[in-house]
């Protein structure tokens, strides 16, 4: 019987903790714990609505553009405003590239090294792995001398002991599966990744003049103008670019992830029976398919709305925004009403009372305050959010493709639908979902050209611009799909100032302490049962932590207002 800590957690955005009780080799409870505090809730008030997206949109580099997209949608909400229809699909565009950019990014970069061994790697036969390379797929970087130069290439990190981005993995740990010819292919495309994703972003460069964070967003619309005449605009030059780029984007995604994610899963498909956790799934939908805002047309979205509770794939019950609230029962935060019951996002709180330990400590006070994340919960119930539960509500509502494709994967790998509520369930949904996205990406070009083509070339609604046209109150939220999963922004404007803000987040869904009832979050869920192999290296706790692709600088969003140091760091 042991306990356990990992921290940090690497290989994610921010600042997680991992607490968790082995006992004959299996994890039986676990803890997740932000260990960062932000703060761009309270820096909103009084500001004015119409740049709260610039502030929102910095809680995080890595989910760029979500915030300023939840941000706009929830002012439009307040103030009434619909935007134009090809602003709705220029914002359709830049999520729909950053879902591609942010997923392959996340299994080569953050999930894949928990499952490939790279040492193992350096074993392998150049020509054989270009023979397995090239039977699962027609991806062109394929030839065994390509295959024996990365292996040189690897060669060289580890005989220089610069291992670089591969340095303290767990490499030869007993958990890993897969032969050295898949390693090899698996590492080689780990690095064909790093430049194809830096290649396919600047479609953000060129929506929203760079990436991270866009300059674009407009409440109301979009500054980016549209004019077939200009060098200046959106043009029938940067169409074809963008085109160019979203096919690139499609075919890394058909010829690389989905066959990579197809040749490693055989392997572990013990990892399809673990980490299921909570078995309540929650999807806010996206992708307006016209001009509509989510909050008032959930119906008009390529991927649907719903709650799925205890895995039950028959029944996808409609969602109620109103129905979200958060608790801090365990969380460095206090609400004046007390601490056992829960606050809806526009009555929500965000006043800091840090009661964890100072550092070194061995453990944290689970049983107390042990989080930096609130934890939010859907009619009472804690629920997963993103690319599991995104797929899981679009499959079980029937949505065409989705079923097409999820039938596909499983019908490859010999297995039912029951695998999909697992580690290895979650990755896969993040690779369907990723595959779905770049093809509709697509559609959404075809729909703004032809739009364009037909002579509106509208990207802005200023009917409300004016602060003096707007109520001496109003309240809204913005909701909206982040690649990690559902994520809302609640407003209340007052005096044409903000009043009040309140940013419910996927990885706060996901990754919240206990609730007022002990109830765990889908981490904590999720690592019961998971066996652990060797106590010193938890690689099976990265498996399914990093299957959520867990970002603590979006949950967290909280930051020391005056700025002042929190700790002091002495290198001697
Ligand atoms: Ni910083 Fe984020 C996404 C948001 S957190 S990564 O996706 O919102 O889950
Ligand atoms: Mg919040």
């Amino acid at each position: 019987m042991a306990k356990i800590a990992v921290d940090p957690v690497t290989r994610i955005e921010g600042h997680l903790r991992i607490e968790a009780q082995v006992d004959a080799g299996q994890i039986t409870e676990a803890w997740s714990s932000c260990t960062m505090w932000r703060g761009i809730e309270t820096i909103l008030e009084g500001r004015d609505p119409r740049d709260a997206w610039y502030y929102t949109q910095r809680i995080c580099g890595v989910c760029t553009t979500v915030h300023a997209l939840a941000s706009v949608r929830a002012v439009e909400n307040a103030l009434d405003i619909t935007p134009p229809l090809n602003a709705q699909l220029i914002r359709n565009l830049i999520t729909l590239s950053q879902f591609v950019q942010d997923h392959v990014v996340h299994f080569y970069h953050l999930h894949a090294l928990d499952w490939v061994d790279i040492v193992s790697a350096l074993d392998a036969d150049p020509a054989a792995t270009a023979a397995l390379a090239s039977s699962i797929s027609s991806y062109p970087k394929s030839s065994p001398s390509h295959f024996a130069a990365v292996r040189s290439r690897l060669q060289g990190f580890v005989e220089a002991g610069q291992l670089g981005p591969f340095s303290n993995g767990y490499w030869g740990h007993e958990a890993y599966k897969l032969p050295p010819e898949a390693n090899l292919m698996a590492v080689s495309h780990y690095l064909d990744a790093l430049e194809f994703q830096r290649d396919y972003i600047r479609i953000h460069a060129m929506l929203g003049g760079k990436n991270p964070h866009l300059q674009t967003y407009l409440v109301g619309g979009m500054a980016i103008p549209i004019d077939l005449n200009s060098q200046d605009a959106i043009n029938a030059d940067m169409l074809s670019q963008i085109r160019v780029l979203l096919r690139k984007g499609l075919e890394f995604v058909q010829q690389a992830y989905i066959p990579d994610v197809l040749a490693v899963a055989p392997f572990y498909l013990e990892w399809a029976g673990i980490g299921g956790g909570l078995g309540n799934f929650m999807a806010f939908g996206d992708f307006p398919l016209g001009g509509a805002n989510p909050a008032v047309a959930p119906d008009d979205l390529y991927l649907p709305r719903g709650v799925i509770y205890d895995k039950d794939l028959s029944t996808v019950h409609p969602l109620d925004p109103l129905k979200i609230s958060e608790y801090v029962t365990h969380s460095w935060y206090d609400y004046e009403s007390g601490d056992a019951s829960p606050l809806a996002p526009f009555d929500g709180e965000t006043t800091p009372n840090f009661a964890g330990p100072q550092p070194p400590y061995e453990f944290l006070d689970t049983e107390g305050k042990y989080s930096w994340l609130k934890s939010p919960r859907y009619d009472g119930r804690a629920v997963e959010v993103g690319p599991l539960a995104r797929m899981l509500v679009a499959y079980a509502s029937g949505h065409e493709r989705v079923v097409e494709v999820v039938d596909s994967v499983l019908g490859t790998l010999g297995v039912g639908a029951e695998v999909l509520f697992s580690t290895l369930g979650r990755t896969a949904a993040r690779a369907i979902e990723t595959l779905v996205l770049a093809e509709h990406s697509l559609e959404v070009l075809d729909q703004l050209t032809a739009n364009i083509g037909s002579g509106d070339w509208d990207v802005h609604n200023g009917s409300k611009w004016e602060p003096s046209s707007w109520p001496a109150t109003a309240q809204g939220f913005g909701m909206h799909e982040a690649p990690r999963g559902g994520l809302s922004h609640w407003i209340t404007i007052k005096d044409q100032k903000i009043d009040h803000y309140q940013i419910v987040v996927p990885s706060t869904w996901n990754g919240g302490p206990r609730d007022g009832n002990g109830i765990g979050g889908a981490y904590e869920a999720a690592l019961v049962g998971t066996p652990i192999a060797d106590e010193e290296r938890p690689l099976e706790i990265l498996r399914t932590i990093h299957s959520f692709d867990p970002c603590m600088a979006c949950a967290a969003h909280v930051i020391d207002k005056d700025g002042n140091p929190v700790v002091e760091v002495t290198v001697t």
